[in-house]
């Protein structure tokens, strides 16, 4: 029996996207069905063999990724703040967000640390040791970002717009929320596939607690961190947020001195990246020609798309061209197939990708401090009978 208070709690207590999300829609949230690294915070990601089931993520096979437990927000208390360089600093509640209008975009959203755990053969890295199912393709429904900061009037010196979370993240002593930082011009892309959202909905249905219900942003094409969840406040800036998330974690450093972290800049786009999701790592295969499945991710860069994705079951002596399947968009991942033959000294297969810039997966990525942006190529190791 549902009542109808949670009724309202599961529709985001007021649709913001002009009809996508309607109160008939609000049901109990599908059981999540991951692989969890922890509970109470939620870090958790799908089993390979899900992942690529389709090219749309559902939300049951969507990886979690939080710092702290989340937050209960009542959506009739919720209030968004805007503030900061802006000449109209205002204090939105979701019924005012919903005065704006709708979006819908498709958009893969990728953990900085997806593949983390692989750095590990070279030097034991921290964090939540991913395997390569911290990504995911969803549909996100809100309003565009550049709307309300053009109703805020930012002014013309403006660099950096802050995102600021409503969790409470234990940190040095003290609780931090957590806090996204990204470049004036991405905020001010007001449409088209690469407009970041304040999106209140994913895959049609409303934010999940998990998700970050009932706001948060959604930014195409850079790395998951950006779009901060259980959305509460953003500041428009001269520099990029002073938060922890963005200042020191979020960084490709060599080693975590303080030095280091100043000296490097905080990590917006990801690159280029594949991996095999089938056969699922440890299967035992027979000799002889088999499927392989995977993803496979371009840059997030205007204009770049995959070119090419090739597999190699012979330690890179012959490739061969796989088939991608789904839209071919810049802020999209595609899934792809192909076949190739194992025989009894088959020690492992492989993938890599080729982007239309030029770009592609090294063969291996130097190791960095936080195990942030694995795109070497992908290896499975495999066990031939
Ligand atoms: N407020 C808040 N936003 C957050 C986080 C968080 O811990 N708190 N984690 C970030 C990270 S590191 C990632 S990869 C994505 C994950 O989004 P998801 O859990 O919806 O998959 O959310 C980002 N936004
Ligand atoms: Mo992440």
């Amino acid at each position: 029996m549902i009542t109808r208070r949670e009724m309202l709690l599961a529709s985001g207590g007021i649709m913001i996207a002009g009809g996508t999300l309607t109160s008939s829609r609000a049901v109990a949230a599908e059981p999540k069905q991951l692989v969890y690294h922890s509970t109470d915070p939620n870090n958790a990601e799908p089993k390979l063999g899900d992942l690529v089931k389709s090219w749309i993520t559902p939300t049951k096979h969507f990886y979690v990724r939080s710092h702290a437990p989340n937050p209960v927000i009542d959506p009739d208390e919720f209030q968004l703040k805007v503030e900061g360089m802006v000449n109209r600093p205002s204090s939105l509640s979701l019924k005012s967000l919903g005065r704006f209008k709708p979006h819908s975009t498709t958009a893969t959203l990728t953990c900085a640390g997806n593949r983390r755990s692989e750095y590990n053969k070279e030097g034991k890295v921290g964090g939540v040791q991913w395997q390569s199912g911290a990504i995911g393709n969803a549909t996100w429904q809100g309003i565009a970002l550049a709307d309300v900061l053009k109703q805020a009037e930012v002014t013309p010196d403006a660099k950096h717009v802050w995102f600021e979370g409503l969790d409470e993240i234990e940190k040095g002593g003290g609780i931090i929320p957590f806090g996204g930082s990204i470049p004036i011009a991405k905020a001010m892309i007001g449409s088209g596939a690469g407009a970041p959202l304040l999106a209140n909905g994913m895959n049609d249905a409303p934010l999940t607690p998990d998700h970050g219900y009932p706001l948060r942003t959604l930014v195409p094409g850079y790395i998951g961190a950006r779009s901060v969840k259980w959305l509460g406040r953003i500041v428009v800036s001269d520099r990029p947020s002073p938060n922890h998330y963005v200042a020191t974690a979020y960084k490709i450093v060599r080693k975590t001195d303080p030095i280091d972290w100043a000296e490097s800049g905080p990590i917006y786009r990801y690159p280029i990246n594949a991996a095999i999701c089938t056969p699922q790592p440890e299967t035992k295969l027979a000799a002889g020609e088999i499927d392989l499945t995977g993803y496979v991710l371009p840059t997030g860069r205007p204009g770049t798309t995959v070119q090419k994705v090739l597999v190699s079951a012979d330690q890179g002596k012959r490739w061969t061209e796989a088939t991608t399947v789904g839209k071919d968009s810049e802020f999209c991942w595609q899934l792809w197939n192909a076949k190739v033959n194992i025989t009894a000294t088959t020690k492992r297969l492989m993938v890599r990708a080729l982007d239309s810039s030029g770009g592609f997966m090294p063969y291996r990525v130097p190791w960095n401090a936080k195990g942030y942006l694995q795109n070497s190529w992908y290896k499975l190791p495999v066990q031939v009978n």
